[in-house]
């Protein structure tokens, strides 16, 4: 009786440290909270410039050198201003079936836009879409897949809001998900605040991001502060990006 105790909690154990979020398939790139953030000058102009290192084997850089559109960097995470703040991606990240992990406390709610990409206004994903705080609008290659989202849920500001987005093959079409997770305490609440089995935000058309904090150019520029950033191609079990969810939480909440 002894012995399967003490064997049980072992086993435990090992279960809870073996999780490890850079050990998942399909992981692309993790922007993670106070890691691998620089000021130092990246242009040689003597002035100070940003630069976010992924933390996974991608490399990717998150960076801006422009003074006008440097987001600030105190705290840990990175604030922009809603003006034109932004940082470019080093390669670009196309996704078809994807879950992303947003870390968020935004400021305002005034058509934020988290993710887009620079060489076209048709890939992006936004929060406080039409002035709602519950409203999102994500488009993917064109115009014609567009899809705004009313979730059950408004986002808040003053704590981090993790937005988990989940876009999957359902078999006919596209099954888009957004999960809402915040930390209070140690008390961590999740809800699915969305669910859409019939969206035109289609898989099969590419997901093509490379900026964050604007659209294509200072369009609906983002105002809040991104803790952190994490993208996995195809899917990911409701357990897996519980575990996730609850990792992020426990570093920026
Ligand atoms: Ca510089
Ligand atoms: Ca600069
Ligand atoms: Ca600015």
């Amino acid at each position: 009786m002894f012995l399967a105790s003490r064997l049980l909690k072992l086993q435990t154990k090992v279960i809870t440290s073996g999780f490890s979020i850079d050990r998942l398939d399909g992981l692309v790139t993790w922007f993670k909270f106070n890691t691998n953030i620089s000021v130092a000058d990246q242009d040689s102009d003597s002035d100070a410039d940003i630069a976010w290192t992924s933390s996974h084997t991608d490399n990717r850089v998150a960076r801006q050198t422009v003074d006008a559109e440097e987001p600030t960097t105190t705290g840990g995470y990175i604030h922009f201003d809603g003006s034109n703040d932004n940082l470019d991606i080093s390669s670009n990240i196309v996704l078809n079936e994807f879950v992303m992990f947003l870390a968020l406390d935004l400021d305002d709610f005034t058509n934020e836009t988290i993710l887009g990409n620079s060489g076209s206004a048709s890939d992006f994903l936004r929060f406080g879409f039409q002035n709602l705080p519950a409203k999102a609008r994500f488009r993917r290659t064109s115009g014609t897949y567009n899809d705004d989202f009313v979730m059950s849920e408004d986002m808040t500001s003053g704590t981090p809001n993790l937005m988990t987005i989940r876009c999957f093959d359902n078999g006919s079409g596209t099954t888009v998900q957004i999960r809402r997770a915040t930390k209070s305490g140690a008390t961590i609440t999740t809800n699915q605040v969305l669910e859409d089995t019939s969206s035109t935000f289609s898989f099969a058309q590419d997901l093509t991001i490379n900026t964050i904090g604007v659209q294509s150019t200072s369009s609906a520029a983002m105002d809040g502060k991104l803790y952190e950033l994490l993208v996995f191609s195809g899917t990911l079990s409701d357990a897996n990006i519980a575990l996730i969810e609850e990792d992020i939480l426990n570093r920026v909440a």
